[in-house]
């Protein structure tokens, strides 16, 4: 609406006068600045410098530890009633601050406007269900959740301590503050680090959970990079939990790395890892085109294809593929990219090395399909990639194969049903699907073999709304941790049993 816009408009402005602010660290409670630091850009003007962070290293990120291990008894100790207050009040500033946090999110990963709001909508949603569930469903150290109730025996649940969180940038409010606030919202507490490429709004979270009044040391912000100060806590002895999502790459690392035993270290490392997808719409000869031409664009270029939901690839059956390639082509070449500020159908890709990667791939698509659409970068300052489609892609192909991370969607003729079931599985993935076909001995068919961890039939596939559809993947997108589940917080948790006579 128009008071919408003017909002946004009056919420982009105010974010663009706090520019080229720094953010420091903040560990137990205290601000802590460092000499070196992480700047982050505004990708649809990549000249403009939108906030920097300190930058965190190994002598940081002992010192978080520390504070984390040292806030965790009192914060363990009190009752689930006044973590999930606090938690709470948190969800609520979180919603007073929707438009500014949104705003932010315009300029630091170029989201428009209806990405960035639901970005900060799921952020919200995500404390207020875990908030909740850790009340229905977890009672950390309360002795009446006895889960199997006998008279000779009572088991309860109990934090595990002080572990380690690692944001990507494509949804860096909601799935930084959903990975932090699940296992403290149980009485754990965390080292948050933020993706380089979203430091800002890391730094935002942190305002709210300040004023909301979490302890210090309960979250610690600790901006830096991946492979130095992320690999560190990865690897020592005294971090008790790690809690991922990114790629694939890095995420079998971290498994790897957990997995040894630093000297010292006395027990087994949980890990949550939420990786990438290479994820399959099919699209048979019974389906409803027109809808199933709008799902797939819009899970294809939304943020850019830069969604481990999205859909980079399109099964269609022969007979329809004509048809349906008119209708896709026809609604993606309307398709418009921009910066994000002006609230464009697409905004840019995150920065210029993603950039670079996704070209590559578009490089390498020349000779692995046909190219109908796109394919180039599109000027202007910004990152700004055309929406990109590939017919007649081998299944076998790279970029049937491999995750892109952008605007690329590649286009897989099948013959029959059955061919596409089998082409959807074919990937080391096993995130998001979809299904358009109106025979339902099909749909069955589909919803017991196609391998993926949330499954949509003739809509289009998105992320989950939270508390609605449990997210996440199966194979190598990940532990198959379903964020938004009561499942979820069970991770950051240890149950234990007393037994006092027999
Ligand atoms: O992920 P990265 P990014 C995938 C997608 C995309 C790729 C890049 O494939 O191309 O990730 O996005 C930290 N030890 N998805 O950069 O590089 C890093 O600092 C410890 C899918 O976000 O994996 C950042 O905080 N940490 C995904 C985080 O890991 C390390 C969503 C993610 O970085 C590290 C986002 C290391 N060695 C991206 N190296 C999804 N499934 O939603 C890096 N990091």
């Amino acid at each position: 609406t128009e008071a919408e816009r003017q909002a946004m408009k009056k919420a982009l402005a105010e974010v663009r006068a706090q520019f080229g602010r720094t953010y420091p660290l903040i560990i137990g409670g205290e601000r802590v600045m460092t000499q070196q630091t992480l700047p982050s850009i505004n990708p649809s003007a990549p000249s403009e410098v939108v906030g920097m962070a300190a930058k965190a290293g190994k002598a940081e990120a002992e010192a978080a530890l520390e504070a984390a291990w040292k806030a965790f008894p009192a914060w363990a100790a009190l009752s689930q009633e006044a973590r999930s207050r606090v938690l709470l009040r948190a969800a609520a500033i979180m919603r007073r601050r929707k438009m500014e946090l949104a705003a932010w999110l315009v300029y630091e990963v170029g989201k428009n406007w209806v990405e960035a709001s639901a970005d900060v909508a799921e952020a919200i949603d995500f404390i207020e269900y875990y908030a909740r569930s850790a009340l229905d469903y977890y009672r950390p150290g309360a002795v009446e959740v006895t889960p199997w109730p006998n008279e000779d025996n009572e088991s309860f649940y109990i934090p595990m301590g002080a572990g380690v969180s690692i944001a990507p940038w494509n949804f860096p409010i909601a799935i930084y503050t959903g990975m932090m606030i699940a296992p403290i919202a149980v009485g754990n507490t965390v080292i948050a680090k933020p993706a380089e490429d979203a430091v800002v709004v890391g730094a935002k979270v942190f305002e709210i959970l300040e004023e909301a009044g979490l302890p210090p040391g309960v979250a610690n912000f600790l901006p830096g990079v991946g492979e130095e100060v992320g690999a560190y806590l990865v690897a020592h002895p005294k971090t008790r939990f790690i809690t991922f999502t990114g790629s694939m790459e890095v995420g079998l690392k971290i498994n790897e790395t957990a997995a040894k035993l630093a000297p010292g270290q006395k027990w087994i490392k949980r890990v949550v890892t939420e990786m990438g997808g290479k994820d399959a719409i099919i699209v048979d000869e019974t389906a409803d085109l027109e809808a199933a031409a709008l799902g797939v664009v819009t899970s294809a270029y939304g943020f850019s294809g830069q969604k481990c939901s999205a859909a980079s690839r399109l099964i269609v059956l022969d007979e329809v593929h004509d048809d349906l390639m008119e209708r896709v082509l026809d609604r993606a070449e309307k398709l418009v990219v921009g910066p994000a500020e002006e609230n464009p159908d697409l905004g840019p890709v995150i920065n210029a090395e993603q950039e670079e990667k996704i070209l590559g791939y578009i490089e390498i698509g020349q000779s692995e399909g046909q190219l109908r659409l796109g394919g180039k970068k599109l000027e202007g300052e910004g990152y700004f990639l055309a929406p990109t489609v590939f017919d007649d892609v081998d299944p076998k192909a790279r970029i049937a194969q491999e995750e892109i991370f952008g605007p690329v969607l590649s286009v897989i003729r099948v013959p029959d049903f059955d061919a596409a079931l089998e082409v959807a599985n074919d990937t080391v993935y096993g995130l998001t699907g979809g299904v358009y076909s109106r025979d339902r001995a099909r749909l069955e068919r589909a919803r017991r073999e196609f391998m993926v961890g949330n499954l949509y039939f003739n809509r289009k596939i998105t992320g989950a709304l939270v508390g609605v559809q449990p997210f996440g993947g199966f194979n190598l997108s990940g532990t198959n941790a379903k964020t938004g589940s009561p499942d979820y917080l069970g991770l950051f948790l240890l149950m234990k049993s007393v037994t006092e006579r027999f």
